[in-house]
C-alpha cells in the first residue's frame, strides 16, 4: 500500500521530535554509553538493500544495548524515465526505525541533506539531484508534495553533526579540508546553531560535511583537538567499501554490493587494525 502524505508527515514530525528529545543528545553530538555495540554504516544513497541488511540483521528490537548510525540516506540511482528520485521512502524507513527505536537510531548529517534543504544543485549525470528528489515528492504525494517537503527538511535540520563513543572513536559525515581544519570552528558541536553555521565554504557544518581529500595530519589536528583516537566518515565513495586515510580515520561505504558496516564493541579498545577487522561487507549478510 503507498504511504499517504498524512501518514509520511506525521512520522517525519515524530522523528524530529525524537531526534531533540534523544537522553544521548548534547547540543549537535550523540555521546554513546561505554557498553553494548554499534554499528556503524557509510552513505546509503537509497541503496535499499543494504539499509534493509542493516535493519534486520541489527535486529535493534531484540539487542537493546545495540545502537545503529545512518548517514546521507537520500540521492540514488533509482531514477524512473520521468527523472523522478524516489528516495524520500529510504528516509522514510530510516525516520521510522527511529521511531521504533528512539534512543538506538542516530543519524549524521550529510552534505546531500543540507543540499536538498537548500536546494542547492548537486549534479549526477546531468541532473539536479535535488530537483529529481523534488520530483519524486510530486509524483508520490501530488498537490501535498510541498508539505512533504517541509517534514523531510525540518526532519534532516534536526540531525546531529557527530557521534562520540566512550572508547575514544568519533563518528561524522565528513572533515574540513586541510585548507580549513586549522580556523575550524570548533563550537559548532557544542550549542545551537544558526544560519551562519551552514552558510557555502564559510561555515563549519557545511566544512565538516562537504570537506573532501583532507589529509593524515589534518586527521590528527582535528582528532587530537578534540581529544579523540579514531574518526569514522562516509562521504567519499570508496569502490572497495572503505579505506583508511592515515591510522586516525578510516572512511566507509555502504551504497554498493561491495558495501560496509562496522560493529563497534563499545566497551573495548580500538586501534585501526582492530577496527579495520571488524568490517563487515553487506554481501556476506545473509538475512
Ligand atoms: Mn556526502
Amino acid at each position: 500500500m503507498p504511504i499517504s502524505s498524512d501518514h509520511a508527515i506525521e512520522v517525519f514530525n515524530n522523528a524530529t521530535e525524537e531526534n531533540g528529545l534523544c537522553p544521548l543528545r548534547q547540543n549537535q553530538v550523540i555521546y554513546l554509553p561505554g557498553e553494548g555495540e554499534v554499528w556503524v554504516t557509510g552513505d546509503i544513497h537509497d541503496h535499499r538493500r543494504n539499509l534493509d541488511k542493516a535493519i534486520r540483521s541489527s535486529d535493534l528490537g531484540n539487542n537493546p544495548k545495540r545502537h545503529i548510525i545512518l548517514q546521507e540516506l537520500i540521492h540514488g540511482d533509482r531514477i524512473d524515465a520521468n527523472g523522478c528520485d524516489g528516495s524520500w521512502e529510504t528516509l522514510y524507513r530510516a525516520a521510522e526505525l527511529k521511531c521504533d527505536h528512539p534512543n538506538q537510531v542516530h543519524f549524521l548529517l550529510s552534505n546531500h541533506d543540507l543540499a536538498q534543504i537548500h536546494g542547492e544543485g548537486i549534479m549526477k549525470g546531468g541532473m539536479s539531484v535535488c530537483e529529481a528528489f523534488n520530483a519524486g515528492l510530486k509524483r508520490d504525494f501530488g498537490d501535498r508534495s510541498t508539505t512533504v517537503s517541509v517534514a523531510i527538511s525540518e526532519f534532516m535540520l534536526s540531525l546531529p553533526l557527530a557521534i562520540r563513543t566512550g572508547n575514544n572513536l568519533f563518528m561524522c559525515h565528513s572533515l574540513p579540508t586541510d585548507a580549513e581544519v586549522p580556523n575550524f570552528d570548533y563550537s559548532v558541536f557544542d550549542r545551537s546553531l544558526t544560519g551562519a553555521d551552514y552558510r557555502r565554504r564559510t561555515g563549519p557544518v557545511y566544512q565538516l560535511i562537504w570537506g573532501r581529500n583532507y589529509s593524515p595530519n589534518a586527521v590528527d589536528q582535528f582528532a587530537d583537538t578534540l581529544g579523540v583516537g579514531i574518526i569514522i566518515t562516509g562521504h567519499q565513495p570508496q569502490d572497495t567499501g572503505f579505506a583508511m586515510n592515515g591510522t586516525r580515520n578510516l572512511i566507509i561505504a555502504s551504497d554498493h554490493n561491495q558495501g560496509v558496516f562496522i560493529p563497534v564493541d563499545l566497551s573495548q579498545d580500538y586501534d585501526m587494525p582492530k577496527l579495520v577487522r571488524q568490517l563487515k561487507k553487506y554481501a556476506a549478510v545473509a538475512v
